[in-house]
């Protein structure tokens, strides 16, 4: 994956159409793009490989099974041209691992979500997440841009593994706070792929992450 603008395109759009719309306005302006299930679910899953073949895919899965279901799941995004997925880190150290032997590393650990209820559940285990993700050796964590001072903690129990960070925007965090408080990457979605103009909208937030990094 690519580190030149830092921001990673959350595509939950639900047709074909808006998706090589909106990827063909921004695909500068982006390092990766993030599949999630509406768009996957609405077209196919061989909307992996056709995105696969503008920028990076991360397949946001949210994978959360036992360790066989993880392994047989990563194995079909991967065999499509995912280059790295998301899963939860709560269903336990066995389930995590499976997902990262099955994409050689190449996964990203949902930690505190971004939402006003993250701080529910996610938040107290948070600490322990990110811990899980290093000590199986993911590529990285996810940590929430609506609460910069958690990408700072979190940043301290992973060390050198990647942050991806979502909830700038629509769920109100900021671009530059996130790259600030230690995220590698930012993940946008709704500023983007709403706007009228997705091309200024993403160029604006990548000279906000150039003005901090
Ligand atoms: P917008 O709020 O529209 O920018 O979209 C955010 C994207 O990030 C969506 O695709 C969410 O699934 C994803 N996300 C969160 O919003 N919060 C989280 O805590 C974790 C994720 C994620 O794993 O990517």
């Amino acid at each position: 994956m690519e580190k030149k603008t830092r921001v990673i395109l959350a595509l939950d759009v639900t047709s074909r159409e808006d998706a090589l719309r909106v990827v063909g306005a921004v695909k500068d302006y982006v390092d990766a793009i993030k599949l999630n299930w509406p768009l996957i679910l609405a077209v196919g899953p061989e909307i992996i490989r056709e995105m696969s073949g503008f920028k990076d895919v991360i397949c946001d899965l949210k994978i959360a099974d036992i360790p066989n279901i993880n392994r047989l799941i990563v194995e079909q995004a991967v065999s499509r041209g995912a280059s790295a997925v998301i899963c939860h880190g709560f269903t336990g150290e066995d389930s995590v691992r499976a997902c990262v032997e099955a994409a050689k590393g190449q996964v990203f650990v949902v930690t505190e979500m971004s939402h006003p209820g993250g701080k529910q559940y996610t938040a107290p285990v948070a600490d322990r997440l990110a811990a899980l993700a290093k000590s199986v050796g993911a590529r990285g964590i996810v940590a929430p841009a609506t609460r910069p001072e958690r990408i700072v903690a979190l940043r301290k129990i992973i060390d050198n593994l990647e942050i991806i960070s979502p909830g700038v925007g629509a769920q109100g965090g900021k671009a530059s706070d996130a790259i600030r408080a230690g995220a590698d990457y930012i993940i946008v979605g709704r500023t983007i792929y709403e706007s009228t103009d997705p091309a200024t909208a993403a160029r604006k937030l990548v000279d906000e992450v150039k003005e901090v990094v």
